[in-house]
Formats: C-alpha cells, sequence, structure tokens
C-alpha cells in the first residue's frame, strides 16, 4: 500500500498554475523562433532559381523551415532518399522529407536529429541546379560525401552542392 506522501515541490508548480501556462505559451513561441529559414526563390522570370541558404550547418535537434518567398514559383525541398527515387544522399537511419508543391508563403519544416550530411532538391528544379546541403553535427571538414551517385544526378545539381569544408566554416 502507497502512502501519500505530500511534495512540496509540486504543490508550489500548482499553485503556479497560471503563470505556468504563460511560460509554456513562451516557450512555444520561442522554440519556433529558433528555427532556421531556408528561403524558395527565384528570379521573376523564373530564368533563376535557388535555396537560400544553399549550405547551412545545424546542430542536433534543429529546425529548419523552407519558406516559398517566391511569388511566382512553386518549389519543393525533397530529400535524395529513395523513397523519392533518388539515390542516397542522407544518413541511412534517418527519415526523409518531401515537401509537395509549396505554393508562395508555404512553408515545411524538418527536425534534424541525426549527425551527417544531407542533400536535398527541388523537385521542378533539380535540372535548374536548386539543391541544398545540410552538416547536422560533428562531420569529417574533408569528406566528400556521396560522390558515388553523382552520376546519377544532373551534372548541374552535383555542381551545387556546397562542400563540407565551406559549410562548416560558414556554418551556412
Ligand atoms: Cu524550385
Amino acid at each position: 500500500m502507497k502512502t501519500y506522501k505530500p511534495d512540496p515541490r509540486r504543490r508550489l508548480i500548482l499553485s503556479a498554475g497560471g503563470g505556468l501556462l504563460l511560460s509554456a505559451f513562451v516557450l512555444r513561441r520561442a522554440e519556433a523562433a529558433d528555427e532556421i529559414e531556408i528561403a524558395m526563390s527565384g528570379t521573376p522570370t523564373g530564368s533563376d532559381v535557388w535555396f537560400r541558404p544553399n549550405g547551412l550547418w545545424v546542430k542536433r535537434g534543429q529546425a529548419v523551415r523552407w519558406v516559398n518567398r517566391d511569388v511566382g514559383n512553386v518549389h519543393t525541398t525533397t530529400a535524395y532518399h529513395p523513397g523519392n527515387h533518388k539515390p542516397l544522399r542522407m544518413p541511412k537511419s534517418a527519415h526523409a522529407w518531401d515537401s509537395g508543391y509549396l505554393l508562395p508563403n508555404e512553408s515545411f519544416v524538418v527536425t534534424f536529429q541525426e549527425a551527417g550530411v544531407y542533400d536535398y532538391f527541388c523537385m521542378p528544379h533539380e535540372h535548374a541546379g536548386m539543391v541544398g546541403r545540410i552538416v547536422v553535427g560533428e562531420v569529417d571538414a574533408a569528406e566528400r560525401p556521396y560522390a558515388d551517385t553523382d552520376a546519377q544526378l544532373p551534372a548541374v545539381a552535383v555542381a551545387g552542392f556546397p562542400d563540407i569544408a565551406s559549410i562548416l566554416k560558414t556554418k551556412r
């Protein structure tokens, strides 16, 4: 049989209920503000399109939000992964993502839990070189990841991935 022993800490928390609700709300706001944005955009005619920044370093657990800042074009953020009918260019055990078409001002969030290098592309603009790379946590700056699958991608996409060393240097 359990005996009830009042926990003074618990009582304190209960009496501060209103304040707790407020701080939970503030906390959620802070989390959203902690997201890092990658803009999807292009020239008005669509002759040039990009992710900005196209290279980014983040710590594990970081949320990244892609936002379509383009007024006249749809974009996607799509991981290089067999589930997206592409060769694997991300950690094998991590979750792949595909935003589907994002209209202007629509956005999509991915939280990165596993260290490694993640390459992604825009479905309608891969052949225009609209690709990006996210490095999560500790990786070797000299690494040239996924070179074995380069031949399966458009050359302009392969050329679009920033190298690891420059991503680690600028953290962008
Ligand atoms: Cu695009």
